[in-house]
């Protein structure tokens, strides 16, 4: 008899828990540190020193949670192929509700489940500021593989989801690894309009200093003038490498890329336009983005991209 339990009612659980995809891997070292300190070493982080402090617990899943024996990767579809209700441009993964509630919500019901299943088994789940390559362990669980664009595709659903992480003590039958590549493609690499998708080491990668989606969001204070053209009408975040990926593309033989969302939380939420917001005081923008991912460009970060999209607009027209 196998020593591993049976993944299938894991995964039949968390697609019923509302995630999108579901697979194990290895509670095993990153295989990624090492380019990931040399991408920290080349100041590729820019101003995230959140992620170089976290080296040493990005090591290992066992630093999180020291029983680890396996990984269980979950993927959220995101995807809202809708344009934004105003002129405010808002990447599609922050318009409805704060995805990390959404998601720590619904892992913590599966957690709860599994904890009643198995009560001498072990939990820890983790979404998005947990020190863990999430990207690396969903791609050994089978769910996707680095794009140019660095982020991970679904060869049959496309690259527009979350990525979270349940890391237990229980032994769960391992998936392999995903398969699949871009080829010639280097659509992303064209799009980007900040010539943020570069190559070194032997890898893809974003250098953050010049991805609009860190200069709305994660940046504090001015934005390099040599970049601001780049940000164009980019409010909060930017799509332009997943939206020009033909993988997030539908076609007849591929009906589910590119699919919208079926999570109602992640409904677009109906923001003021650029002028209103530009007017804004600070306790309005409070209680309109309650709940909202877009709080985490703080009310300064936010105010400056709406005056840059402005004057982009105005010297662009
Ligand atoms: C910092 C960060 C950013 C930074 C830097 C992005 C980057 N590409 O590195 C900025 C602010 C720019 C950013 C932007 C975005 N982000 Co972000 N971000 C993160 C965060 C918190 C850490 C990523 C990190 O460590 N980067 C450093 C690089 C070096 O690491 P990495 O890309 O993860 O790759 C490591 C491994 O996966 C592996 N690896 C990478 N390539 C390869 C190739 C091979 C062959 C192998 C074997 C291994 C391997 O090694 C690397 C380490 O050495 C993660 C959450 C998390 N905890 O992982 C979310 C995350 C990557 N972001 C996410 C999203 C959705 C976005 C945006 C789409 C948001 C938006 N619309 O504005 C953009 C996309 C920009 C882009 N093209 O990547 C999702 C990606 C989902 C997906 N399908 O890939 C994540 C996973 C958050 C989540 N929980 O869902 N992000
Ligand atoms: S998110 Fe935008 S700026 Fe960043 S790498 Fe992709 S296209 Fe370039
Ligand atoms: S646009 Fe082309 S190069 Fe970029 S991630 Fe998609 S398939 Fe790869």
């Amino acid at each position: 008899m196998s020593e591993f339990l049976d993944s299938g009612p894991f995964k039949a659980a968390a697609l019923e828990a509302g995630f999108t995809t579901a697979g194990i891997c290895a509670a095993e070292p990153a295989e990624g540190l090492e380019f990931y300190q040399k991408w920290l070493d080349d100041g590729n982080h820019a101003g995230m020193a959140y992620l170089p402090n976290s080296v040493e617990l990005r090591s290992d899943p066992r630093k999180l949670l020291e029983s680890a024996h396996s990984v269980i990767a979950l993927t959220l579809n995101y995807r809202q192929p809708e344009p934004p209700l105003s002129d405010f441009l808002v990447a599609q993964y922050a318009r409805g509700r704060d995805y990390h509630k959404v998601i720590r919500g619904k892992m913590n019901r599966l957690i709860a489940r599994w904890r009643a299943d198995f009560p001498e088994g072990e939990f820890r789940g983790c979404i998005d500021s947990a020190p863990i390559f999430e990207r690396e362990y969903a791609h050994l669980a089978g769910l996707g593989w680095f794009g140019k664009n660095t982020c991970l595709i679904d060869s049959k659903r496309g690259s527009f989801f979350f990525i979270a992480i349940i890391l237990t003590s229980l032994p769960i039958e391992r998936d392999l690894p995903a398969n699949g590549g871009c080829g010639t493609c280097r659509a992303c690499i064209e799009a980007c309009p900040t010539g943020a998708i570069q190559f070194g080491h032997g890898r893809w990668f974003i250098n953050s200093g010049r991805c609009v989606s860190y200069l709305t969001i994660e940046h504090r204070g001015e934005i390099d003038p040599g970049l601001e053209r780049g940000v164009g009408d980019w409010s909060f975040g930017c799509d332009v490498c997943q939206d020009i990926c033909p993988f997030n593309q539908p076609g007849p033989r591929q009906p589910d890329r590119g699919q919208a969302t079926s999570e109602p939380d992640f409904a677009a939420r109906e923001y003021p336009g650029l002028l209103e917001l530009a007017r804004m005081q600070e306790a309005e923008w409070d209680s309109t983005f309650a709940g909202s991912a877009i709080r985490r460009a703080g009310f300064d970060g936010l105010m400056r991209n709406v005056e840059l999209n402005l004057k982009n607009r105005s010297e662009l027209s």
